[in-house]
């Protein structure tokens, strides 16, 4: 192994010889963090039992109400947990890392799923045998026939249905609807009206609005009125959660007699009495009301990639300045409180029943969007210093939470890029870029005021939201369009799925004479899957709003609060839809498509029958013909010949999102994001022309394929930039992963080249960046001794996740990923 290590090799190494975990923190968060760290989750089932008592009771009535006494019932109802050392109250399970039920979604499989969870490969979680059986008995029979999921699974016509789900209702990994395994995505409240104006403010406004409305109106009976009650009872959950919280650590405090302690515990009482009811007094009430805010949104709903925590290092600051001021806290004890939140953060664990859902999360995935830096609402640098305690707690606290995002624009200072990139070194995959420069101009484009556009948060891998602008929170499609090649190539069928003609025959590709005529039928199948992704967004867009509602998001949303609407309605008036599809094995088809340019229809070396028979033999017998695939002219190389068929796929995907989300009212943006979807999609994909064997994953998100950029990292920058259509308004993240060795980092030296190296991925109007700083043998050890590097954590897509934690393949794919020897 090279001897320069990152930092987070360092501290690893030092474990495995003291055998004592190390922290630059010494604090209450560490003892917590060591208590659950790595532990297997648990399910709690108590978010699923209130949910389906409740529900039992209210057939009938208008859901969003029906939401808000659910959740009422919940507040009242549910375990109220206070951990001695936890700064911060407020969670919605047993003690350590726990992930709650939400049978509304996809109740028809829990009974079935509770029985493997324990045992699964990829993300375990145990259940208790006397919470299985309520399970079984009570919470499971009560949803069958009323989910979300099984109404999806009817939704589509027959041709969109064999794109989409297995005769048995699994998923194809072909055209990948998300919306079955989560409710919603990515969302950002607006958590300063609760700082500002606390919930009860929010509460007063809500019962004078009722008392105005006219009862001869048909919408104020049938819209309003159920809008504003469902309002007003969602205050007084929330608002009696916390005091339910207050009560126990009154109860805790009386009976102890440590007086630190006892201290300790009449804090967390006097905050909770206080918010989120009230504008919160200190930064540490600040912190516990958006957290009870935060985590009262997960027992709302689930939602997939998370409620972002917007711009913690904006909103937080002003109560930050008060007490720094006030010299009544220190640096160390705000980094102390963060750190609590950070704990909190990594203990809610987002549980996916399903296989696709699973194996599209590995590592047990929920992100935990933190962002900061980039510019203000006027356009001016944002950084203060509480930007600068995140990004330090991040390096002397590591963690897979928060997902640190770093937003970086022209005049970001040369402390925050210096910092940001010490804290890249550090090597866990923190923080994130995302850069103003791209987003901010899109965001206008799209209609968005610039004060708004200005202040976007980042939420989920890398996407970013505007509060009280933003209204779609719809699940999109992920497409394997390594697939539509493969079926360009077969007539329609993939090898995977024998004689069935699942996609269309786009042509007799064996008698096509130019690489145009290839390409226009690769097209044409590219064409057919983004079709059937629009008809099952079509459908899940209608069918969401009879399922699911959102009380507590729509009252910290300025156009829902206007409109009296839910935030699952399809349309809400003023509102910017920023949906998406996803292009997954871009690199994959790029390579293969170049390599069938070059040998087939230019050098004319290989037919397309051969390639077709190497593909079916999986390349077993034609080491050769794979050799010459595998040194084509290949994405990730700055390589003209490449990269100009990949601005060609984007730009065709791009014209067809232009021309058809205009009628489904949303802007269904073309993004390059794969999650880890790219590990199943492979499996169904057999071997590609550019060399790939079969059933390996695909390239992910805007990287190149693994190994193929053989020119350097600034080389994948500028490939990314080529194949870019910079003048198109519908497109979005694009996520690329950049694999660094610590020793082309190492030193001030090394910063400084890192800086330069973001400087110049912001220069390129780039999107997204993240790395991963380590040595690629430090993770063939830990595939070797996993019990030995169990707090290794790896950047994946748009996260980082404890490596051992994650399934053997997706484990290979990130060996495989070209680390860099010089930025
Ligand atoms: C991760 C991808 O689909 O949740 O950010 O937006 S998604």
């Amino acid at each position: 192994m090279s001897n320069i290590l990152s930092v987070q090799e360092s501290r690893i190494e030092n474990e495995r010889k003291t055998g004592e975990p190390v922290f630059l923190s010494r604090n209450r968060a560490v003892k917590l963090l060591l208590r659950s760290r790595n532990q297997k989750p648990v399910i709690d089932i108590e978010r699923g039992l209130f949910f389906t008592e409740s529900f039992r009771e209210t057939e009938g009535e208008p859901l969003n109400l029906r939401w808000a006494k659910a959740l009422y019932h919940y507040a009242e109802k549910a375990t109220v947990y206070l951990e001695e050392d936890q700064l911060l109250a407020g969670r919605a399970g047993k003690p350590g890392r726990y992930g709650v039920l939400y049978p509304e979604l996809d109740g028809d499989i829990l009974d079935e799923a509770i029985r493997h969870l324990p045992e699964r490969e990829t993300s375990p979680f145990d259940i208790d045998p006397a919470d299985a059986e309520i399970v079984e008995k009570i919470i499971s029979p009560y949803w069958k026939g009323k989910t979300f999921h099984e109404d999806l699974l009817t939704a589509f016509p027959a041709d969109t249905r064999r794109l989409t789900y297995n005769e048995d209702g699994t998923s194809r990994f072909i055209v990948n609807e998300t919306a079955s395994y989560r409710s919603s995505i990515q969302w950002v409240h607006d958590y300063e009206i609760v700082l500002k104006k606390g919930i009860s403010g929010l509460r007063k406004e809500f019962a004078e609005k009722l008392e105005t409305l006219d009862p001869d109106s048909a919408v104020d009976t049938m819209e309003k009125k159920p809008f504003l009650e469902a309002a007003i009872l969602t205050c007084d959950a929330i608002v009696l959660w916390a005091h339910r919280h207050a009560q126990l650590a009154r109860s805790y405090a009386e009976k102890e007699t440590d007086p630190d302690q006892k201290a300790f515990w009449l804090r967390i009482a006097e905050a909770s009495e206080h918010v989120p009811e009230f504008a919160p007094r200190s930064f540490y009430e600040a912190l516990q009301s958006q957290w009870y805010v935060q985590m009262f949104s997960r027992i709302e709903q689930k939602t997939g990639t998370v409620i972002s925590n917007g711009r913690m290092d904006q909103y937080l600051y002003p109560y930050y300045r008060q007490d720094i001021d006030a010299g009544v806290m220190t640096e160390e004890d705000a980094e102390e409180l963060l750190e609590s939140m950070w704990v909190a953060m990594s203990e809610y664990v987002d549980l996916y029943l399903s296989a696709a859902g699973g194996s599209f999360n590995e590592g047990y995935a929920h992100w935990e969007a933190v962002t900061v830096g980039g510019v203000d609402r006027d356009g001016v640098d944002a950084t203060n210093e509480l930007t600068y305690l995140f990004l330090r707690s991040k390096r002397n606290f590591p963690l897979n939470y928060p997902d640190l995002a770093a937003r970086v624009h022209t005049l970001s200072p040369r402390r925050y890029l210096w910092e940001v990139a010490e804290t890249i070194k550090e090597g866990s995959g923190f923080p994130k870029l995302i850069n103003d420069d791209e987003v901010i101009p899109l965001l206008l484009a799209k209609g968005a005021r610039i004060e708004e556009a200005n202040d976007y948060s980042v939420s989920g891998c890398s996407e970013v939201r505007m509060p009280n602008r933003d209204t779609y929170t719809s699940p999109c499609a992920y497409i394997n369009f390594a697939a539509a090649l493969e079926m360009t190539l077969f007539h329609g069928r993939m090898l995977k799925f024998g004689e069935e003609e699942i996609g269309i025959d786009a042509g007799p590709v064996e008698d096509f004479e130019t690489f145009e005529e290839f390409l226009e039928a690769y097209l044409k199948e590219q064409r057919y899957f983004i079709r059937h992704a629009f008809v099952q967004e079509y459908q899940i867009i209608r069918l969401r709003a009879q399922h699911f509602a959102s009380p507590l998001g729509s009252m910290l949303h300025e156009l829902c609060r206007a409109e009296y609407k839910d935030l699952h309605q399809p349309v809400i008036p003023g509102g910017i839809d920023l949906g998406y599809f996803e292009f997954i094995g871009y690199g994959t088809v790029i390579d293969s498509l170049a390599a069938i340019k070059k040998y087939v229809y230019e050098e004319k070396t290989v037919t397309i029958r051969e390639l077709q028979e190497a593909i079916a033999a999986n390349f077993e017998g034609r080491e050769q013909l794979r050799n010459l695939l595998k040194n084509a002219p290949a994405y990730g190389n700055n390589d003209p010949y490449a990269d100009a068929i990949g601005k060609r796929l984007d730009r065709e995907a791009l014209d067809f999102t232009a021309r058809y989300s205009k009628e489904l009212g949303v802007h269904l943006d073309l993004r390059l994001v794969p999650f880890t979807s790219h590990v199943p999609f492979g499996k169904v994909v057999a071997a590609t022309p550019n060399g790939r064997l079969a059933w390996m994953p695909l390239s992910d998100g805007s990287s190149a394929s693994q190994g193929a950029d053989r020119n350097g990292p600034t080389a994948v920058l500028l490939s990314n930039f080529a194949t870019k259509n910079q003048g198109c308004r519908d497109r979005a993240a694009r996520l690329l992963n950049v694999k660094l060795s610590p020793s082309c980092v190492s030193g001030d030296v090394g910063t400084e080249k890192l800086v330069q190296f973001i400087q110049a991925w912001h220069d390129l109007r780039l999107w997204h960046i993240q790395f991963n700083v380590l040595n690629t043998e430090t993770l063939i050890e830990a595939q070797r001794h996993p019990e030995q590097y169990r707090s290794l954590l790896v950047r994946i897509a748009g996260y980082s996740a404890y490596f051992t934690e994650l399934s053997k393949d997706l484990q290979d794919d990130i060996i495989a990923r070209t680390e860099q020897q010089a930025v």
